[in-house]
């Protein structure tokens, strides 16, 4: 009995490959197939040998339950006892071998970036980098798989997604030369210049350890009492405050490797560079009120969003560029130390040149097997690519390794599925926890004459990863800094500047709230210190949001200008795997919402039909009601005519909670869904005769900026103009403008 069949049209996020029946199923049958959006590790051997077995052969097998030792069983819900209504038997092997297993299925999350989502695609090279890096990859046309991993960095697996954090970025290359691992973030500077200070800023931005409270935030006082009194972490904070810190989508940020790397190419010759991600869907991010909304009404934002996009075939793609700087022996460029990691180089100073294109194409089979157990490791390097003596770099080629040891349980962590290199693997390495490997052979060691010699090292044509020399100076063996990371300011100032008037206010905002969090003023009063250091406006602002008085700069430092690739205001962009609401009422006009569902699809976008009660209104299918839709998961809004309060519409009480005029002629959980959207600049169409009611209701007129009225073939085109702009900037009141 199936009366309402959601998956026509297809809406992304069904849970299985093959609608469910409503009776329960009684003839065996093996596991569904994988549904069309997912694909797996590639099947490889623990040693790197392609099996070409399809994803389904390392799941679960065969039409029984059985034993995990492969005998069949006929029973799993009752445990062995003695009589019904006795004790329990220590032999119930199913019942011990059941639970045991349960409870051991958490490994350690992550000590940071502990919330993720990952996707497979591929990374195409479009040969730009051939003169500069050897990497094979990187020659023109080589395809290689990847796998991505986005995440937050301060809470909880369980936390939600639209923390004010830092992104991360990691992308695993399963190239020919062996498994490279770029692991950045959407962030290009850090807060910290030496690696030996990541366990205090940690320490500083996680929960506080007595009530462990606040969960994924910085909007305390622990986090603000280091940043205040360790100013060179303000680079980083500024760019958290920024709407960086709310990605819309883990498909519309950057990334950025941080760190200066040493490229080689086939001649030897060297140069330094800065890795960027450029996402062709844009830069955007939300607003502070949706992203608190999000994570009340959706956690998952983020990641259901990825999911969704990639099952709906709105493949996210970004550009890979490179900053190319000569490799100095001072490696500095334009007075920046390009070992400094709270520095990053502006554009105009140093063009991204791009060099190829990463698509991500299918989602994971299963969220454990990839994206938890996928193990990053920045000592994952290939031939062509090496390190530099950046002090943070140093010491996470020591702590990614070694925390991979704890978290999966030993050193053979590289042999899990997701982990396995797609090249032959000959390390000696035995033994171990979990060793998947059956190794032949009489001498792991070298040299050896009885196993032939094996394994052998490679000469210089057998593409080896080289150590690359480069010079040392002699120095004094000290712990100690050199003089040009002094500067804490400068930069910070660049980028401040460099936003836009709203992007600014938004900055100001966020300080403001933070700060406000905080219980102790000592804390509030030094961080007023840092921005006055930064902005003497942005100070003001922020000192008149706390009742403070803003300080004098206790610093002076030469003005660096601006740059232009800082601001995300501005443009137009790809709109495909965005959601579109249409809000309908029970007599509704069904060709007006045919019309708005065709022009949405033809565009990638997801067209979601908001109803007064789920199930069907004539030949519609109902995606969310007024009672469960929240205006975040639409990036805009269209009303198809009158929208009376539904049956369960508390009209005097809910009108009282929404904006806009009383009495109202609209049910009022819609007026507010307009409200919100309207604050949150998305594009509001309505497709009415005349006037709209429910504009109307929520005091907004078809004049306003962003908003569309017109018959659906009108309004459908202008839609997704708006979208393409994603957001009626000039509807955020801007202080500049008061
Ligand atoms: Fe990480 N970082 N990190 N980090 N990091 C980890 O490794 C660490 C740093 C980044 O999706 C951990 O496997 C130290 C900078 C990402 O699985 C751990 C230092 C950047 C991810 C670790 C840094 C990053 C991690 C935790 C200072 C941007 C998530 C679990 C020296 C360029 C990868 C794990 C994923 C994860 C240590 C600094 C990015 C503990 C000691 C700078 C994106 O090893």
């Amino acid at each position: 009995m199936a009366t309402n069949n959601q998956r026509k049209p297809p809406v992304p996020g069904v849970p299985s490959s093959e609608a469910p029946s409503y009776e329960k199923p009684t003839t065996p049958a093996g596991p569904l197939p994988l549904k069309d959006d997912q694909g797996g590790p590639d099947t490889l051997t623990p040693t790197g040998v392609n099996t070409g077995q399809p994803p389904e052969s390392v799941g679960q097998q065969g039409a029984f339950l059985t034993t995990a030792h492969g005998a069949r069983l006929s029973d799993s819900d009752h445990s062995l006892r003695v009589g019904r209504r006795g004790p329990t038997l220590l032999q119930d092997h199913h019942l011990r071998e059941k639970v045991s297993h349960f409870d051991h299925e958490r490994i350690p999350e992550r000590v940071v970036h502990a919330r993720g989502a990952g996707a497979h695609g591929v990374f195409e090279a479009n040969g730009a980098a051939e003169g500069i890096c050897r990497a094979g990859f990187l020659q023109s046309g080589v395809e290689t798989p990847v796998f991505v991993r986005f995440s937050t960095v301060l809470g909880s697996r369980g936390s939600a997604d639209l923390a004010r954090d830092t992104r991360g970025f990691a992308t695993r290359f399963y190239t020919a030369e062996g498994n490279y691992d770029l692991i950045g973030n959407n962030i290009p500077v850090f807060f910290i210049q030496d690696g030996i200070k990541f366990p205090d800023v940690i320490h500083a931005a996680k929960p506080h350890p007595d009530r462990e409270i606040p969960q994924a935030q910085s909007a305390h006082d622990t986090f603000w009492d280091f940043a205040s009194l360790h100013t060179e972490a303000q680079a980083h904070t500024m760019w958290n405050m920024s709407d960086r810190g709310l990605p819309r989508s883990f498909r519309t940020m950057e990334g950025f490797g941080v760190h200066t790397w040493r490229l080689a190419n086939a001649d030897g010759e060297t140069c330094l560079v800065k890795f960027h991600w450029k996402p062709r869907q844009g830069v955007h991010s939300v607003t502070w009120e949706e992203a608190q909304l999000s994570n009340g009404s959706d956690p998952d934002y983020h990641r259901r969003d990825l999911a969704d996009a990639i099952e709906g075939g709105a493949y996210p793609a970004w550009d890979l560029g490179v900053q190319v700087m000569p490799d100095t022996e001072d490696q500095t460029l334009e007075g920046i130390d390009l070992l400094d990691p709270t520095k990053f180089v502006p554009e105009e100073l140093a063009p991204v040149q791009l060099i190829g294109t990463m698509t991500l194409k299918a989602n994971p089979t299963n969220y454990f097997a990839e994206t938890e157990q996928v193990a990053f490791n920045v000592s994952n390097l290939v031939p062509g690519i090496d390190v530099t003596n950046d002090p943070l770099l140093q010491a996470r080629l020591f702590s990614y390794l070694d925390t991979q040891i704890t978290r999966l349980g030993g050193p053979n962590w590289n042999q899990l599925p997701i982990n396995r290199a797609h090249a032959p693997i000959n390390d000696m390495l035995r033994d171990g926890f979990h060793q998947d490997a059956v190794h032949g052979g009489a001498a792991p060691y070298r040299p050896n004459s009885l196993d032939g010699g094996c394994p052998f090292v490679a000469g210089h044509d057998d593409h080896p990863f080289i150590d690359l020399p480069a010079p040392v100076q002699a120095a004094i063996k000290e712990r100690a800094h050199p003089a040009s990371f002094d500067d804490h300011f400068s930069q910070v100032a660049l980028f401040y500047r460099s936003l836009a008037s709203v992007e600014q206010d938004h900055v100001a905002a966020a300080y403001s709230f933070e700060l406000s969090k905080c219980y102790d003023q000592t804390i509030r009063e030094r961080q007023l210190q840092a921005l006055a250091n930064i902005d003497a406006d942005l100070c003001k602002k922020v000192a008149d949001g706390l009742g403070l008085t803003p300080p004098a700069p206790t610093v002076t430092y030469e003005d660096v200008g601006t740059s232009a690739a800082l601001t995300q205001v501005g443009g137009s962009w790809p709109v495909a795997g965005r959601q579109l609401g249409i809000v309908i009422g029970e007599g509704v006009t069904e060709a007006a919402v045919t019309t708005l569902q065709k022009a949405a699809q033809a565009a990638g976008v997801v067209p979601l039909v908001i109803g007064p009660h789920g199930g069907m209104i004539g030949h519609l299918i109902v995606n969310r009601t007024y009672a469960n839709a929240a205006s975040i998961e639409f990036d805009a809004l269209v009303l198809v005519g009158e929208l009376p309060p539904a049956p369960d519409a508390m009209v005097s009480g809910d009108t009282k909670a929404g904006a806009g005029s009383s009495p109202i002629a609209s049910d009022p959980r819609v007026v507010k869904l307009i409200g919100e959207a309207w604050r949150h600049s998305k594009a509001i169409g309505a497709i009415a005769p005349g006037e709209s009611a429910s504009l109307t209701d929520a005091d907004i007129t078809g004049d306003d900026e962003g908003v569309v009225v017109g018959t659906a073939k009108e309004v459908a085109p202008r839609m997704l103009e708006l979208l393409a702009e994603h957001r009626a900037w000039g509807r955020f009141a801007t202080s500049a403008e008061v």
